[in-house]
């Protein structure tokens, strides 16, 4: 409720950008208990409809302007295709009649390449429909259901893998793993709404060691965002809090000083460590708290090499501060993508980025269709009958 209240209020309906924020909503209006005060949202410009602010039509510009480097997503989900390719085999041995035997195959080589019992048979029983209906005769129909079945599964619960970003500033925390790509990530994305105009700045929550912030100085840099207070070995709650209430507080004296975007970046942790995903959550409260209604955007960074481990750490981190979505990084490596096919489907939270590298333009909006024809690519003999 209070956060419903709260994003009411922090909100801003027009096209925001250097636009002064005139005035501060009274903490009472926000329901909150604590006297914190709040962004207010700017008046629409006369005549002109209250549209999508300037971070929400950043989402979408950023998602569209990513030229698809087909390439490393295609090497990206190689663990996941070398053992797919027993598909390849079953397809080309694919006989109409023997259609049980052939699925039940099917089912274990997905649930070896990482899809998980539940999703692999999801998969399965939809072509198993296919073939009661007539509508899968030959094995290139198999392949083409199975794609079908994939992407259905990416977006059953909708295409948003745009960033929902409607505060001002809007909050976006990051958490994941040790070494599953946050830091990098929060880099990344600075990077990539530095360079459409938008203003950025950089919390470092991992408070756990000094190299942490070091690297997120080295981000800030590159991205041309402003970092925050770092205070190695404090608690990163007090740390966030302090930072955004220095925000506060400077935006509120000087328009200039007011943010698009607040990145969080925390320190990695065991998703089975309970005192640490306690700490987590504590750490979402603190930006709730100082922005009521956000973090706009909770998202858990998953190393893409993982495998199907990816369902336990999406299941703990969800339950500890509830994901509005995934980033899928080192999909430039050895990758197992067949997993997070699961996850989505099991958590119904949808992937939003894919890392690719290392460099700043390493990060690219997720597409489903691409991801599936990433894992099961068309046989060099079928694209040349094309
Ligand atoms: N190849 C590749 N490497 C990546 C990608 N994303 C991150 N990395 C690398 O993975 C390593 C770990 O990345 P970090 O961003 O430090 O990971 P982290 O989750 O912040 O790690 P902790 O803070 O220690 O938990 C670094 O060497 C990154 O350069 C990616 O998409 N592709
Ligand atoms: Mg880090």
């Amino acid at each position: 409720m209070q956060q419903s209240l709260g994003r009411r209020c922090a909100a801003g309906p027009a096209s925001a950008r250097g636009k002064t924020f005139t005035a501060i909503a009274p903490f009472r209006a926000c329901g909150s208990r604590r006297p914190v005060k709040v962004y207010a949202a700017p008046e629409a410009p006369e005549g002109e409809a209250a549209g999508p602010s300037f971070l929400q039509r950043l989402g979408r510009v950023i998602k569209e302007k990513a030229a698809g480097d087909f390439d490393r997503f295609f090497a990206g989900t190689s663990k996941t295709r070398e053992r797919l390719g027993l598909v390849d085999e079953m397809i080309a041995m694919w006989k109409l009649e023997d259609y049980e035997e052939s699925l039940e195959e099917l089912e274990e080589v997905l649930i070896s390449a990482d899809f998980g019992p539940k999703t692999a048979l999801k998969i399965v029983d939809r072509i198993r429909d296919g073939v009661k209906t007539g509508k899968v005769k030959s094995g290139d129909d198999i392949r083409v259901a199975l794609k079908a079945a994939i992407v259905e599964l990416l977006t059953a619960r909708g295409r948003s893998s745009e960033l929902k970003l409607q505060g001002r500033p809007a909050a976006v925390l990051i958490v994941g793993v040790n070494g599953a790509g946050k830091t990098t990530t929060v880099g990344k994305i600075a990077y990539k709404f530095g360079k459409e105009g938008a203003k950025v700045f950089l919390i470092p929550g991992d408070t756990f060691r000094a190299a942490a912030n070091e690297q997120l100085a080295e981000w800030s840099r590159r991205a041309g965002a402003e970092i925050g207070t770092f205070r190695e070995g404090a608690r990163p709650q007090a740390v966030i809090a302090q930072n955004l209430d220095a925000l506060r507080q400077r935006s509120g004296k000087d328009a200039a000083d007011t943010f698009d975007l607040v990145l969080v970046d925390t320190a990695g942790r065991l998703h089975t460590a309970y005192k640490l995903m306690e700490e987590l959550a504590l750490c979402r409260a603190a930006v709730s708290n100082a922005l009521p209604g956000q973090p706009d955007e909770t998202l858990l960074v998953l190393d893409g090499t993982t495998g199907l481990n990816m369902l336990n750490q999406a299941k703990e981190f969800n339950e500890a501060v509830r994901l509005s979505g995934l980033i899928l990084t080192k999909l430039d490596g050895t990758a197992r993508g067949g997993a997070v096919v699961s996850v989505v489907d099991q958590l119904g939270l949808p992937v939003k980025f894919i890392g690719v590298g290392e460099t700043a333009e390493d990060l690219q909006p997720f597409d489903a269709e691409s991801f599936a024809e990433a894992l099961f690519p068309r046989s060099p003999a079928a694209v040349a009958a094309k």
